[in-house]
């Protein structure tokens, strides 16, 4: 057996066992599939072969093309011959799918002649998160295995096929328990004496009828949101049922192609390795977080209750503290209003999301809190409570709990200043709403100790957030964006253009609501109280549209107006006369702009702020300015993210 190999050969009696070696996901370069074809010409050669047993090393079968090579021409051998020469092997090829099957993994495994599941397999075929359809046959082999009605989910909508299922649908002939690679070989042994099955692609498939893909295509329509892949995929699946195989496949290779060199994909492809090494900073390489069971939370606001579900739903238990019995009841009553809305949205069930809240300890005051092994403050944002807070805290925790604040805007060497022990107090700043929101950005301050700034990023990744390291500037990475934003979305306000029409445009450009929806959303006062407390400070901060509406009591959706105007118990933005009088006075004469100039205008301000910031080292490079826009603003994920999209677009 070479070792060397990312595809090793065994043999036994008439069986022969291919392994893809590939670490970390078995992925099918270049490589694995230049030694695959020539296994395959091997074991066509060899008469006293009887059977292949495919299989992958580890606990994954397979994790799909390897997308690094996505950025470079397509090299020979290719995945689509490749799946064919084993399709029209002239002795059964048995796909032992010992765990992810995913992409060009599953199908690879659509093509063998047998598919044998462990208890762990999943089939997958999760290429429009990438901005790809399948392109190895996938949305015609598929749909010929199992059906359309069951296929289309899996293609188009992110699906995945488990082993029971694999075992309903007729997909996978047998579930191995034990014995996983032996038990394959005894059944490739025993099954290798059959006529060959026919080919995936010879399969009939039964066409649905209008209604189904009527009913399909709007409901992937809403769901994609914009992004072009997940209507390809449903696309190159139908025309195969209508026209066959052979065209289906040209198809679906050709969009696979053109949608892989496009700028969308390349955006979610940056995205896609992005994501995974931030949670993975060099710079901690080798150090161990701390372990955190018990967790406390100060303050049952917004944020409090937001932040509490998102530990409740990683399974920590919590201790959630507030001023007063009345702030109390509040809190918990909005807590349980979280979890029954994600039992509403099957989430969890009803009984699960009550083992969750069983794990949430009210109390008043910061007493209880003493066993913990790390609190959250999440107060009003001034500056001398959150010192009072953490002075306090300091005395009732152990001396190893972390104290994290959640301040969006106060200096947090200023809010811990009174702290002894500087190496516990970190910055973890979550977004609203915190249990639904991606984004944590890390704040480490000079004391903050290693193993306290590894535990930020451990916990991120339990809570299934998208850590970001931070330095300290005001408002972070983020808000300090979002201030660059607003400021240039206001400018374009004074000089006469809508605001309706910027948040349109913005909304047309991917955002789920356009700069002035957002600031309603989550309230003009946090910011504003951000300007008053600088002006306190006697900062010269000029006064800006929001603080004219918020001085009239517009502060957003909470008062049933800001920039907009809100039905009661309604999200949905109204034009306001109010507010047109109000800033009737800081507006030129009312000007046209095309939407390309104000999305241009905006991305560029965006960009321009985050230059600054990577010069003054506040992030760790341009992906971190991008994991932020698209985790914490909503930046659509088909454009990459601002640093991405300028670079992408720089004429
Ligand atoms: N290609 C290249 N590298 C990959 C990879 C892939 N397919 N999948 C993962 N990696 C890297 C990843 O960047 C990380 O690297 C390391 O592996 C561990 O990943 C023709 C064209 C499989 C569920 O979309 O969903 O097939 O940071 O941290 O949490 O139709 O990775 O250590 O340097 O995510 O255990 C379709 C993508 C491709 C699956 C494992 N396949 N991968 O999760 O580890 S398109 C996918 C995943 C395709 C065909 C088309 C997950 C995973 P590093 P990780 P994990
Ligand atoms: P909020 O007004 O909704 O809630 C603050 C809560 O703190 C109130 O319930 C109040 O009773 C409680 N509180 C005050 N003093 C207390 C004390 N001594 N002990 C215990 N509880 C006390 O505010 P919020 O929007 O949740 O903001 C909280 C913090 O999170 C602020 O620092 C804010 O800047 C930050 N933040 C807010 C957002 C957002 O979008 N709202 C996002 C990120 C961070």
């Amino acid at each position: 057996m070479m070792s060397d190999l990312s595809v090793k050969l065994e043999r036994r009696g008439p069986v022969a066992i291919a392994t893809i070696d590939n670490p970390p996901v078995n992925a099918l370069g270049l490589a694995v599939r230049q030694q695959l074809v020539r296994v395959i010409e091997v074991l066509e050669a060899d008469d006293t072969v009887r059977a292949v047993v495919l299989t992958g090393a580890g606990s994954l079968f397979v994790g799909g093309a390897d997308i690094t090579e996505f950025d470079r021409a397509a090299e020979q051998p290719q995945l689509p011959e490749l799946l064919e020469r084993i399709e029209r092997a002239c002795k059964p090829w048995f796909a032992a799918v010992n765990g992810l099957a995913l992409g060009g993994g599953a199908e690879l495994a659509f093509a063998c002649h047998y598919r044998l599941v462990g208890p762990t397999a999943r089939f997958g075929l999760p290429e429009i998160n990438l901005g790809i359809i399948p392109g190895a046959g996938g949305t015609q082999r598929l749909p010929r295995l199992v059906g359309v009605e069951n296929a289309l989910p899996v293609i188009a909508e992110n699906r995945q096929i488990d082993a029971s299922g694999a075992l309903e649908l007729g997909l996978a002939e047998t579930l191995i328990e034990n014995d996983f690679v032996e038990a394959a070989i005894a059944l490739a042994t025993e099954m290798s004496v059959r006529p060959l099955p026919t080919p995936a692609l010879a399969l009939q498939v039964t066409d649905p009828g209008e209604a189904f893909w009527a009913d399909a295509t709007a409901r992937i329509r809403k769901a994609a949101k914009g992004a072009s892949a997940p209507l390809a995929a449903l696309e190159a699946l139908r025309l195969g049922v209508d026209r066959g195989a052979p065209e289906g496949l040209a198809f679906e290779r050709e969009t696979f192609l053109r949608l892989r060199a496009s700028d969308e994909a390349a955006a979610l492809r940056y995205l896609f390795f992005a994501e995974r090494s931030a949670l993975r900073p060099p710079a901690l390489k080798g150090v161990t977080p701390r372990r955190i069971a018990s967790t406390g939370v100060v303050g049952a606001g917004t944020m409090g209750v937001g932040i509490t579900a998102a530990l409740l739903n990683a399974g920590y238990e919590v201790t959630l503290s507030e001023r007063d019995g009345a702030s109390l009841e509040r809190g918990l009553k909005a807590l349980e209003a979280v979890f029954s809305a994600q039992a509403k949205r099957k989430m969890h069930t009803v009984e699960e999301g009550q083992t969750r809240l069983a794990r949430v300890k009210g109390v008043v005051g910061l007493d209880n809190l003493e066993n913990c092994d790390l609190v959250i403050e999440a107060v009003f944002e001034d500056l001398a409570l959150k010192q009072d807070v953490f002075g306090k805290l300091e005395k009732v925790c152990r001396t190893d709990t972390i104290l994290a604040t959640n301040t969006s805007y106060i200096d947090p060497r200023r809010i811990g200043e009174g702290i002894a022990a500087q190496e516990r107090f970190i910055g973890l700043h979550f977004f609203s709403p915190a249990q639904v929101m991606k984004l944590l950005e890390i704040i480490s301050l000079p004391g903050t100790a290693a193993d306290v700034l590894a535990t930020g990023f451990e916990l991120a990744k339990r809570l299934g957030k998208v850590p970001v390291r931070s330095g300290i500037c005001e408002g972070f990475i983020g808000n300090r964006i979002l201030k660059r934003y607003r400021v240039e979305a206001e400018f374009m306000v004074r000089n006469g253009v809508d605001f309706a029409a910027i948040d349109a445009a913005m909304r047309e450009f991917g955002y789920a609501m356009g700069p002035f929806e957002m600031q309603d959303m989550a309230g003009l006062d946090v910011s504003f109280l951000n300007r008053e407390a600088a002006r306190a400070r006697g900062e010269q901060i000029p006064e800006t549209l929001g603080d004219i509406l918020v001085r009239a009591g517009r502060k957003g959706q909470k008062t049933g107006g800001g920039w907009y105007d809100y039905a009661p118990g309604d999200r949905k933005p109204l034009p306001s006369a109010e507010t047109s009088h109000l800033l009737a006075e800081a507006r030129t004469a009312p000007k046209a702009a095309e939407p390309k100039e104000i999305v241009a205008r905006l991305i560029k301000a965006m960009a321009d702020e985050g230059r600054l910031i990577l010069e003054e080292r506040i992030a760790d490079g341009p992906e971190a300015i991008d994991l932020v826009e698209v985790h914490g603003y909503g930046f659509p994920r088909t454009k990459g993210g601002p640093m991405f999209f300028s670079y992408r677009n720089a004429s």
